[in-house]
């Protein structure tokens, strides 16, 4: 079905978000990509005349394997959320306290762009920062550069997946990409570490594991919790929290020493083996059980799984990286890996990720910033490939700091930032500027002179999606309701900004559909044509892996994969991993291991009123003899502390064996403050407010957050 399509209701009976069926009314469909997390699944709006039906999975989307997971299809909650952000709102002082008004856009937008231009005349553009999550951004990375400014900083970089990007790309000169381009549809045998797939709901990933677990691969779970793959796994590694890089060291020993690694692959495309052989004499499995507590028979038999299997093996590189601070050695012991077993861009192990030639609209150039983000702290994180969050808020404190301006577009950074405590405060009443665009009153608009709202994904055109994947293919974004109260699409917003700096050169397009028109034509689209089908697949050009003994030239200084990294050496980092223990956790204290749920995407949807049925709240993990030590159940309410004496909101005990004595476990994103968000404010516990203890990487400036202890709280529940 197209826009505006019709269809007959007994058609159309199935999942349900908004009404159970349809009626008699006209039912008309519009295409979307979901934006409850970052996966981009195509899908269908459903409306019977005009009022919201349900969403659904395109079925010609290869991406999502047709489907939205359980979150995409709770996503029209976030368009119905009746807390939603409904006018433009400004900073103001009444009776000597601060609160905020309603404004007009033009008011604010007037505000915002004075401010802009004073900053830009008095310290250049470039100390004006784009905080930023989600595609939504592009249009205001669009904004900043036409006024000068590049500076820009991603919690998906260094509180998430950067260590990970930054590992591969020493060790191969390519990122493990996101979508991720692991081949497991194909896989014989599967590692996850510390990459809870079913709980972490990435909504493909999750279909082609689940494909492999129907050929009978071999699963290989590594987790100090009994998570959901771990009940799917034919081994199960509870590993004691920290220990990875031993492992997967003893792991290389093993390959190494049994002669089980691609002698072909490695003699073909790698560097540095002799020295890595050399690196991993020590690392038996005998001396690494006594770190990590897996037996050294469960290692030796692991390995040569592995082995067996490849290249179809996949050491999967995860996604949230950030750990312990040696986050990007332990990605290359990863991709290290990988490449003794010979997977990298071989079938059933990592793919070759596609996109299509899509050109840009012709603007006029960007004019050359002169600042670049990494000036805000020189001589910190050499190979952080993106500007650093941690980086950007500390250079934005003080008098005389870096930065004079933030954009914040779609991240909560209170939620974001581990242990941030007072800094965004301090940082707020250092900057000239502080700008929020969000959906929802999030903590952050909290600390905002202006705040801005946006419409949901489902009220705006976006970008297109074009992703490097297994099959090219482009999706389409489009309004199925126009949007409600007084919210604007982001696209509007930065071109109203735009003509206020008389930045119009870079705007010319009358309206979004009309710049996606162009695009969409330059290939032998069209808009028409999309609203139509919503997903376009194309033929890939080029071949899915290395063909059998190719040639091929990789982006590293050597041109080869690098197990040993001369870059690393010359910058004084060690050039192959080594392990180091992780803290010892004193009496009475438990390591605070947190991750995801399948119903929410941290806490950008626990006040969504739908998703928020699912899981209203979230819960503590805690093994039965430590519930047996504080004399706790089930159902009970307990607070958290940390050692910096930070005290939790009340989180609900769910006693269990699926976790060590040693730890306890809850899901990220909840114990929200914002008194706005009426469903999910005060439900659950905030996580990164009890972490204290940030180690951050010194190669790429990522935030180690898994090096956190707690303790109960009990007599304050
Ligand atoms: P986490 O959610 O942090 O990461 O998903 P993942 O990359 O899977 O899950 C961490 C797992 O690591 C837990 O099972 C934990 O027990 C285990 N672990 C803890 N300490 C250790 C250790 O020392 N060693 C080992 N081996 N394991 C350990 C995050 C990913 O999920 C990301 S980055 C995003 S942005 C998406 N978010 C998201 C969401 O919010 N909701 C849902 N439903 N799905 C999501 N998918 C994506
Ligand atoms: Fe939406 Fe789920 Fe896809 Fe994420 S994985 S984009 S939440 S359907």
């Amino acid at each position: 079905l197209g826009a505006g399509a019709t269809a007959s209701p007994a058609f159309l009976l199935g999942g349900c978000a908004a009404k159970p069926m349809p009626g008699a009314g006209v039912v008309t469909s519009t295409p979307t990509i979901c934006d409850i997390c970052f996966w981009k699944c195509a899908g269908h709006v459903f409306k019977e005349d005009d009022e919201l039906w349900k969403i659904t999975g395109n079925e010609d989307d290869l991406h999502s394997g047709g489907r939205l997971c359980t979150r995409g299809t709770g996503g029209p909650g976030a368009y119905l959320d009746k807390d939603r952000l409904k006018k433009p709102l400004m900073r103001a002082t009444v009776d000597g306290k601060q609160t905020f008004r309603e404004a007009t856009w033009d008011e604010a937008l007037e505000y915002i762009a004075a401010k802009m231009r004073s900053i830009a005349e008095t310290a250049g553009p470039e100390r004006l920062v784009m905080i930023n999550h989600g595609a939504g951004s592009s249009h205001f990375r669009h904004l900043l550069r036409a006024y000068g400014s590049d500076s820009r900083a991603e919690p998906a970089f260094a509180q998430c997946r950067g260590p990970r990007d930054v590992g591969f790309g020493l060790t191969f000169g390519e990122s493990a990409s996101s979508p991720e381009r692991t081949d497991m549809a194909n896989s014989r045998c599967i590692v996850l570490l510390g990459s809870h797939i079913g709980e972490n709901l990435h909504n493909g990933q999750v279909q082609t594991l689940a494909e492999a677990l129907n050929k009978d691969v071999t699963l290989i779970t590594v987790d100090p919790r009994f998570s959901v793959p771990a009940g799917k796994s034919k081994y199960w590694l509870p590993i004691k929290p920290g220990t990875d890089i031993a492992l997967l060291l003893a792991w290389m020993h093993v390959l190494i020493d049994e002669n089980l690694y691609d002698k072909d692959y490695v003699e073909r495309y790698t560097v540095g083996f002799e020295q890595l052989a050399k690196h991993v004499r020590d690392y038996t499995p005998e001396w690494v059980y006594l770190e990590t507590g897996i037996k050294p028979n469960v290692i030796r038999e692991t390995a040569r799984e592995m082995a067996k299997a490849a290249p179809a093996t996949v050491v999967h590189p995860g996604r949230h990286a950030t750990w312990y601070g040696d986050d990007t050695q332990r990605s290359r012991a990863i991709a290290m890996l990988n490449a003794l077993l010979g997977s990298w861009n071989r079938k059933g192990g990592f793919f070759i990720p596609e996109k299509i030639e899509l050109p840009n609209y012709p603007l006029p150039d960007y004019p050359a910033p002169k600042l670049k983000t990494a000036d805000a702290y020189p001589g910190k994180w050499p190979f952080a490939s993106q500007g650093v969050t941690n980086g950007v808020i500390d250079a934005s404190i003080g008098d005389d700091a870096f930065f004079k301006g933030w954009l914040v577009y779609g991240t909560n950074l209170p939620q974001t930032i581990p242990g941030i405590g007072s800094k965004l405060a301090k940082a707020a009443n250092s900057l000239e500027l502080v700008v929020v665009v969000e959906t929802m009153p999030s903590e952050m608009t909290g600390y905002a002179d202006v705040i801005l709202p946006e419409c949901t994904y489902l009220e705006r055109y976006d970008d297109l999606r074009n992703s490097a994947e297994r099959h090219p293919s482009i999706a389409l974004r489009m309004p199925a309701f126009e949007p409600r109260y007084d919210s604007k699409p982001g696209w509007w917003i930065a071109k109203q900004l735009g003509h206020k700096l008389e930045l119009d050169a870079y705007f010319p397009w009358k309206d979004y559909a009309e710049k996606i028109e162009w695009q969409l034509q330059q290939i032998g689209s069209s808009l028409q044509e999309m609203q139509q089908i919503g997903v376009k697949n194309f033929d890939r050009k080029t071949p899915l892996y290395f063909r059998d003994g190719e040639p091929v030239r990789f982006r590293t200084p050597s041109r080869k994969i690098e197990l040993y990294s001369k870059q690393l050496a010359e910058k004084g980092f060690d050039p192959m991993p080594v392990y180091t223990p992780p803290e010892p956790v004193p009496d009475g204290f438990y390591r605070l291991n947190y991750g995801r749920m399948p119903a929410h995407t941290f806490g950008k949807t626990t006040n969504n009123p739908l998703l928020f049925e699912l899981a209203p709240e979230n819960q503590l993990w805690v093994n039965p003899l430590v519930a047996n030590e504080w004399s706790l159940q089930s159902g009970d309410y307990v607070r958290l502390g940390s050692p910096a004496g930070v005290v939790s909101n009340k989180v609900r005990v769910r006693v269990t064996e699926r976790i060590g004595p040693d730890s306890v476990f809850m899901a990220h994103g909840f114990g929200h403050k914002s008194k706005r968000l009426r469903l999910t404010a005060g439900a659950g516990a905030d996580d990164s407010e009890l972490m204290s203890n940030v180690k951050v990487d010194p190669i790429m400036g990522g935030t180690g957050m898994r090096a956190n202890i707690v303790t109960f709280v009990k007599e304050r529940a």
